[in-house]
């Protein structure tokens, strides 16, 4: 690789990623000291030799790791073996694959810090996988490894042997299988670089034993880091505020990569500027826009005719850091209103025009660009334009997302008490009750259809939702979430249906003790198919839908794993305990009795 000196910066070469089938320019930063970098030309063997395995854990070390997420088998024994000379790392126990990567997916999108992560051969791998794809959409930055067995059995292949890399490649930035000694420097340093590399995402390292188990003397290297602070050229930057004031009606969507950049002030700032209302991104990944301010009309649905219906009255959409409009169910009914033109601005290029065209597409960190073009448009703007956008942002007051939370709270007062607990009543209350700087983790479902119309996004990760749809993640991303974020209370929501897919979680988070606050809606099924079966098919049958003969008992679960527990079956319950568990500092579960739907 060449390096080529471009301002303060140095583009260090071109690597191509599958994910995107192009050539990305990598602009580099070192950040390791040349005393750093001493210390780490390791020592630890009587001959000047390093092993494998403290190479391994010495660089995630030095690049940043602080906490390692596993479930041991006897291929990854030798990292295990080393773990206690390594004591600033924190190994993090999961009781099953799928539940250390999602833990370790947690703990990214709350730090935006590189976490690892390590599973049992091919097994492990395969069970890890659905875990793996939501951290790849998450684009949480993790080294995921997992032992492999020793290259010594040759074409063997022995007990739980597979093609490791074959299996995670489609699912990540990059794979790779270590397979001289010599090359783990180079390659932790350089998974950790694009791991690291926004747009960010897991990567994953195959660790075969005997590479472990060998010594050498190593030079550990240095990290680099690629500086993505970017934002358009002058002249883009001119074409593109001259196009946003031609626009009479512009429209924003935002997205994920307002939590990623930390742009919540400065979206809130375009908004005021273009008195041009707000919606969130049709899956809502996290906190992407300050709901309490009055240009935030809230989520667009996933219903193709209302999101259409919704853009219709829009002359340009101007998507900041956002997925374009992901559905879920089919429809004939296209959700973007024909000749709505689209303007993409973030780092994701693979999101841009991808489902539609884009008029504008603009590949630059979403904060950086809002910076520069914010005062731009103001120059462009004449004092009447701009006491105009006063005016249309104080007329989005009739219909934003807190007149709506106010009639959805006064409708809810009106319904009275009922003998069962209402799954809206119970948002609000949580929404209501929880401190002001709680974090919420929400894999609800039915039961959380409406939590985010009463649960104000405040800062960037007050908020994690599911972003593929795949169950199972909620409880296990809890744990790693109250990790990254110590000093603040996590409510962890789910569903019965989807809690059953990582219940060990429950184990983890007792066995650490953190003060994370579980709470189970027990509806007796999956609610959410029975709604659709009856919707789309007219049936009434429930098979495979329902899970109770025998009913699942979460308390008594959530007990049995050493966790405080509590059955709650009505509101006056719900009340009493609710409060005082939330400011506890002890793990808790709370069981919610819910009516099972159709
Ligand atoms: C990994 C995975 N497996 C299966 C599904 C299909 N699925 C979607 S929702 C659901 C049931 C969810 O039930 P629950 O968590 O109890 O929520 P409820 O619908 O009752 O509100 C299932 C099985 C999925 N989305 N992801
Ligand atoms: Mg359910």
């Amino acid at each position: 690789m060449t390096l080529v000196n471009v301002g303060n910066n140095h583009i260090l070469g071109r690597y191509d990623n599958p994910l995107w089938g192009h050539s990305q320019k990598l602009i580099t930063k070192n950040y390791s000291s040349p005393n750093n970098r001493k210390n780490l030309i390791m020592n630890n063997t009587s001959s000047d030799k390093t092993f494998g395995r403290d190479a391994f854990l010495s660089l995630l070390v030095d690049e940043g790791v602080t906490h390692l997420f596993g479930n041991p088998g006897t291929t990854e024994l030798p990292i295990m073996h080393a773990l206690s000379d390594h004591t600033s790392l924190t190994y993090v126990l999961g009781l099953q694959e799928s539940v250390v990567v999602a833990m370790a997916d947690g703990f990214c999108r709350a730090s935006g810090k590189l976490a690892a992560c390590n599973v049992h051969v091919a097994p492990g791998l395969g069970n890890a996988l659905g875990a793996i794809y939501n951290a790849n959409l998450s684009g949480s930055p993790l080294i995921i490894t997992a032992g492999q067995q020793e290259q010594g059995h040759g074409l063997m292949e022995p007990l739980l042997y597979g093609p490791l890399v074959d299996m995670a490649r489609p699912l990540v930035k990059w794979a790779t299988e270590i397979t001289r000694i010599e090359d783990v420097p180079r390659i932790v340093r350089r998974a950790a670089k694009i791991a690291l590399a926004p747009p960010t995402g897991p990567v994953f390292l195959s660790l075969p034993g005997d590479i472990l188990n060998k010594s050498a003397a190593l030079d550990l290297g240095r990290r680099t880091r690629v500086d993505a602070m970017t934002y358009p050229s002058d002249e883009s930057l001119r074409r593109l505020s001259e196009r946003i004031m031609a626009a009479e009606q512009p429209v924003l969507l935002a997205g994920t990569e307002i939590v990623r950049s930390d742009a919540l002030t400065e979206a809130a700032e375009l908004a005021e500027v273009l008195g041009a209302p707000v919606y969130q991104q049709t899956v809502p990944h996290g906190a992407h826009f300050f709901s309490e301010h009055p240009a935030f009309m809230g989520a667009l649905t996933r219903i193709q005719d209302q999101v259409r219906s919704t853009l219709s009255p829009y002359d340009l959409m101007i998507c900041i850091g956002a997925d374009v409009l992901q559905m879920s169910v089919w429809s004939e009914t296209d959700p973007l209103p024909p000749d709505l033109p689209i303007i993409q601005i973030g780092l994701r290029d693979w999101e841009m025009g991808k489902n539609y065209p884009a008029e504008m597409a603009l590949r630059s960190d979403v904060k950086e660009t809002l910076q520069k073009l914010i005062p731009q448009l103001r120059e462009l703007q004449n004092t009447k334009r701009a006491k105009t956008n006063v005016t249309a942002l104080e007329s989005f007051t009739q219909n934003n997302w807190s007149t709506h939370r106010r009639q959805r709270r006064q409708d809810i007062s009106a319904r009275g008490d009922e003998s069962s607990i209402d799954p809206d009543w119970l948002m609000m209350r949580i929404a209501d009750c929880i401190p002001a700087d709680a974090i919420i983790v929400d894999e609800g479902l039915t039961t959380s259809k409406n939590l985010l119309h009463f649960l104000p996004h405040r800062d960037r990760y007050s908020y994690f939702g599911m972003v593929s749809g795949g169950i199972g993640w909620g409880i296990a991303a809890a744990v790693g979430v109250q990790l990254a974020q110590p000093n603040r209370r996590v409510v962890a929501i789910s569903g019965d249906g989807s809690a059953m897919y990582s219940p060990q979680a429950l184990w983890t988070a007792a066995h650490l003790e953190l003060p994370i606050l579980f709470l189970i809606f027990n509806n007796q099924g999956y609610r959410i198919l029975k709604e659709r079966l009856l919707a789309f098919h007219g049936n009434d049958q429930y098979i495979g839908m329902n899970l109770r003969e025998p009913s699942i008992d979460f308390t008594g679960l959530a007990t049995s794993f050493g966790m405080r527990a509590k059955k709650i079956t009505e509101t006056a319950q719900f009340e009493a305990a609710f409060k005082p568990a939330v400011i506890s500092d002890a793990p808790c579960l709370f069981e919610i009795m819910l009516q099972p739907g159709p």
